[in-house]
C-alpha cells in the first residue's frame, strides 16, 4: 500500500503543479492555477506541507491580504503546514543581471529588501527553512562578472539576512540550492560543494545550509547520493528537492523516480541513511514540473508519482537492506571495515610504518562490489 501518510512529510512547492508550461519555444499550455485550490488539491492527495515563493502566493500587492486570508483557511481546513519558503530573484527582468550579486547596486538593495519581506512572511506562517536559489547569480561572459566581489557580495547579503532573523528572533534557517546553469550560461555555487564552502566563510555558518535538487547535480553530471550523503556528514543537508533528470541536459525537472531510476534508488537509501546511520529527518520536498504536453488530469498523476515512487522506492530499499543475502555481500566486500579508524587507538604512526604488507596478495583481493550491485539491481527489478 503506497499511500502518503502524514508522517512521511511530503511536501511540494506550489510552483510545481502551477506550472503552466511555458518555455523558451512556446506560451502557457495550461491554465493559471489558483495556488489556494491547489493547496487543497495537494493535501487530498497526501501531501503534509506546501511550499512557495512569494511570487507563487501573493505576485500582487493589491490582492494580498485577501489571498492570505484565503491560503490561511485552505491550510487550517486541510492541516497541511508551510515548511519552507522561498524569493523569487528570477523571474522579473530587474534580475536579469543578477539579485544579490547584480552589478547594479540598486538591484542588489531591492534584492535585499524583496528577501526580508517574505521573511517576515515565512515567520508568521511557521516556516523553519528558507530556500535561496540564486538562478540569476552568474555570467555569460568572462569579463562581465568579478567573480571574487561576487562571491564577496553574495556573502554579504547572506549575513545580513542571518543577521536580520536573529534579531527578530524568527526560527528560520537558510538552504542554499546549487544549480550548475540554466538560466545564466554559468551560475555562482554551481555544486553542492561549491555551496558548502562558500557557507564556511560565513559570519555565522551554523545558519545556512543547502537545498540540493537531483536534477541540477546530474545536470553536472554529479553522482547526487554522495553529494547528499556528504552534506548530511557536514549536517548541512536542511532541505531537499526531488525529482528526475535524464543525465547533462536542460533542466528537466521530471518527477520523481522518472530518469535515472537507480539514481533515485540510491538517492532514497542515502536519505533513509540506510547504508550510513546517519538519516535526513526534514521533508520530502519534490520541486518537478509536469510536462508541458499533460492537460490537468497529467499534472496531478504526476504530483501523485512523486509521492508513490518515493514509497515504492523506499520499500525497494528497505528490502535489500534487510536481504541476508545482502548482508553477506557487505561483509564480503569489508563495507563496515571502513568504519575502523586507520590507525588504532593507542597506535602510534611507527606501528603502522613497521608493518609488512603482501602488497601482491592485496592487489590480487576480491572485493566483491559487482556481486553486490548486482544484488540491489534485482532487488529494483523486482525479482528478489
Ligand atoms: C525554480 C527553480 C527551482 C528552485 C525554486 C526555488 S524555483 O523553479 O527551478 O529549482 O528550487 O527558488
Ligand atoms: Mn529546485
Ligand atoms: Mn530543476
Ligand atoms: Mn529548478
Amino acid at each position: 500500500d503506497y499511500t502518503p501518510r502524514p508522517e512521511d512529510k511530503f511536501s511540494f512547492g506550489l510552483w510545481t503543479v502551477g506550472w503552466q508550461g511555458v518555455d523558451v519555444f512556446g506560451p502557457a499550455s495550461r491554465p493559471l492555477l489558483d495556488p489556494v485550490e491547489a493547496t487543497y488539491t495537494l493535501a487530498e492527495l497526501g501531501a503534509s506541507a506546501v511550499t512557495f515563493h512569494d511570487d507563487d502566493l501573493v505576485p500582487e500587492d493589491s490582492k494580498r491580504e485577501e489571498t492570505l486570508e484565503r491560503f490561511a483557511k485552505a491550510l487550517a481546513d486541510t492541516g497541511l503546514g508551510v515548511e519552507m519558503v522561498t524569493t523569487n530573484l528570477f523571474g522579473h527582468p530587474v534580475f536579469k543581471e543578477g539579485a544579490f550579486t547584480a552589478n547594479n547596486r540598486e538591484v542588489r538593495r531591492y534584492a535585499v529588501a524583496k528577501t526580508l519581506r517574505n521573511i517576515d512572511l515565512a515567520a508568521s506562517l511557521g516556516a523553519h527553512t528558507f530556500v535561496l536559489w540564486g538562478g540569476r547569480e552568474g555570467a555569460e561572459h568572462g569579463a562581465g562578472k568579478n567573480v571574487r566581489a561576487a562571491l564577496d557580495r553574495y556573502a554579504e547579503s547572506l549575513n545580513l539576512l542571518c543577521a536580520y532573523v536573529k534579531e527578530q528572533g524568527y526560527d528560520i534557517r537558510f538552504a542554499l540550492e546549487p544549480k550548475p546553469n540554466e538560466p545564466r550560461g554559468d551560475i555562482l555555487l554551481p555544486t553542492i560543494g561549491h555551496a558548502l564552502a562558500l557557507i564556511s566563510e560565513l559570519d555565522d555558518p551554523s545558519m545556512v545550509g543547502l537545498n540540493p535538487e537531483v536534477g541540477h547535480e546530474e545536470m553536472a553530471g554529479l553522482n547526487f547520493a554522495q553529494g547528499i550523503a556528504q552534506a548530511l556528514w557536514h549536517d548541512k543537508l536542511f532541505h531537499v528537492d526531488l525529482n528526475g533528470q535524464h543525465g547533462p541536459r536542460f533542466d528537466q525537472d521530471l518527477r520523481f523516480g522518472a530518469g535515472n531510476l537507480r539514481g533515485a534508488f540510491w538517492t532514497v537509501d542515502a536519505l533513509e541513511g540506510s547504508g550510513t546511520g546517519n538519516r535526513y529527518d526534514g521533508y520530502l520536498h519534490f520541486d518537478f514540473k509536469p510536462p508541458r504536453a499533460e492537460a490537468m488530469d497529467g499534472v496531478w498523476e504526476s504530483a501523485r508519482a512523486c509521492m508513490r515512487n518515493y514509497l515504492i522506492l523506499r520499500d525497494k530499499v528497505r528490502a535489500f537492506r534487510a536481504d541476508p543475502d545482502v548482508a553477506a555481500a557487505l561483509a564480503a566486500a569489508e563495507v563496515a571495515t571502513l568504519n575502523e579508524p586507520t590507525l588504532g587507538d593507542g597506535e602510534s604512526l611507527a606501528d603502522l610504518r613497521a608493518e609488512s604488507h603482501d602488497i601482491e596478495a592485496l592487489a590480487g583481493r576480491s572485493v566483491g562490489m559487482e556481486a553486490l550491485d548486482q544484488l540491489a539491481m534485482e532487488h529494483l527489478l523486482g525479482v528478489r
